[in-house]
Order: structure tokens, then C-alpha cells, then sequence
């Protein structure tokens, strides 16, 4: 039992708090820095740039080295995210990105279709937006869709800290640290569950040292 205790405490502190946005386009390159950083991350997220040059095949390649998130931001009609959320869980996708402007309707069928792919909606963004009107009937409605967790900005600190406040039971993750402003400790400390780190790890010139640096800064911080 005291073994078991033992790896258990070992593995959550080794968890990392971090997702990787990887928005590149070149193929050598993404598989690159996946490989790279792929076991010190919680997981990894793409957008258009890298499906756009390589298809959807690539999200295949990148799973072996991270989960792999497929930020698509969906806003569409229920039939149409159907689709894409279906052929992202066929490509061995972990996580898809929806919005929730779209309503009820729409982002119900992303979960749906979704199966055991964890499904996370947006709902305040990292630079000012429309959104900002509408943050708490968009948690509203992620709640009554069933999403597993919410994007919040983690360099806008009020509208973090109203997500955070309406967020019980789901997860937070956030982008806007880094090249954004946002600082990771600051995020960390107002709820995020995950921040999402992108341009200020891939333009390092040392992307591992960099994404360590973020992690022992976490870790000195929050541990204590
Ligand atoms: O600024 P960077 O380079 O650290 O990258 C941030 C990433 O987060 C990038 O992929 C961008 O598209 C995404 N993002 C935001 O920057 N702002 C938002 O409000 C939302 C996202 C996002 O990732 O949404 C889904 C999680």
C-alpha cells in the first residue's frame, strides 16, 4: 500500500501542467519539437496551420509522442461539428475545441460525437472579444452540454477568475501565457488547470529548456 502511495504521489507530482500549442506548419518540424517535448507535456494542441499543410493524418503521427488536442474551435451546425469531431476521434484525437456561441444544439453534438475524447469549449478568450459579454450563459450552456473543461484567458486575470468562479467540477485550461503576457504562476494561481504555451516554447532556441523552465517555476511556486 505504501508503495502504491509512493508512485501515485510521484506521478501527480510529476504531472505536467503544461499543453504545448504547436503552430507550425512544416511536418519534420512538428514532429520535431513533439518529440522533443512530448513526455514532458500534459499534452499537446494543434490548430490550422499544422492541419492545413499536412491533413489530418498527422495528428495520427503526433499521438506517439503526446496526447494530442485538436483545436479547431468549432462553430458550426450540429451535423457539420458531428463530422469533424467524428474524423478527429478516428485520427486518435485526445481532445477537441469547440465553441459555445453556437448554442446548445451544436455543441451537444460535438460531445456526443465526441465519445471518450475529452471535449473543452470556449467560452472568454485571451484578447478582448464579444465573448466577454457573454462568458457566463457560455458556461451555461458548456455545463448543460456535458464538456469536460473550458478555455479562459491565462493573461486576462478578472475574466480567468469569473470563469474559475462559475467553473465547479470542470477543468480549466488556458492560453495567453508567454508570448501573450500572461504569467504561468499567476494563472496557475487563479484556477487554471493547464495553461497552454505555444510561440514561447517553439521560437526558444532551446524548446525542452524553455518548457522546463515553465514547469520547475510551477513547481517552486505552487509546492511550497
Ligand atoms: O500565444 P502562444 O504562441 O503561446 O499560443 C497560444 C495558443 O492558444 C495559440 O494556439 C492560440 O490559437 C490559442 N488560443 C489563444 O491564444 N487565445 C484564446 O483565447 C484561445 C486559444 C486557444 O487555444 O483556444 C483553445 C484552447
Amino acid at each position: 500500500f505504501a508503495y502504491l502511495l509512493y508512485t501515485h504521489n510521484k506521478y501527480t507530482t510529476m504531472e505536467s501542467k503544461i499543453i504545448f500549442a504547436l503552430d507550425v506548419y512544416d511536418y519534420n518540424t512538428a514532429m520535431e519539437l513533439a518529440r522533443t517535448v512530448g513526455e514532458k507535456v500534459f499534452a499537446i494542441k494543434i490548430n490550422w496551420p499544422v492541419i492545413l499543410e499536412n491533413g489530418i493524418k498527422i495528428v495520427r503521427d503526433l499521438s506517439k509522442y503526446a496526447n494530442i488536442i485538436c483545436d479547431f474551435k468549432l462553430a458550426d451546425i450540429d451535423n457539420t461539428v458531428s463530422m469533424i469531431t467524428t474524423k478527429v476521434k478516428e485520427y486518435g484525437g485526445y481532445g477537441i475545441i469547440s465553441h459555445s456561441f453556437t448554442g446548445l444544439n451544436s455543441l451537444k453534438a460535438v460531445v456526443k460525437s465526441a465519445g471518450n475524447m475529452k471535449v473543452f469549449s470556449v467560452v472568454s478568450m485571451s484578447q478582448e472579444s464579444y465573448l466577454d459579454n457573454i462568458t457566463e450563459e457560455l458556461i451555461k450552456i458548456s455545463r448543460e452540454a456535458g464538456v469536460y473543461g473550458l478555455v479562459a484567458p491565462g493573461n486576462r486575470p478578472y475574466y480567468l477568475k469569473k470563469v474559475k468562479e462559475l467553473s465547479e467540477g470542470l477543468k480549466i485550461i488556458s492560453p495567453g501565457v508567454g508570448a501573450q503576457g500572461g504569467d504561468i504562476v499567476n494563472a496557475m494561481l487563479l484556477g487554471s488547470d493547464y495553461v497552454i504555451i505555444g510561440r514561447s516554447i517553439y521560437n526558444s532556441l532551446d524548446p525542452l529548456g524553455t518548457l522546463e523552465g515553465f514547469s520547475s517555476s510551477i513547481n517552486n511556486k505552487l509546492n511550497k
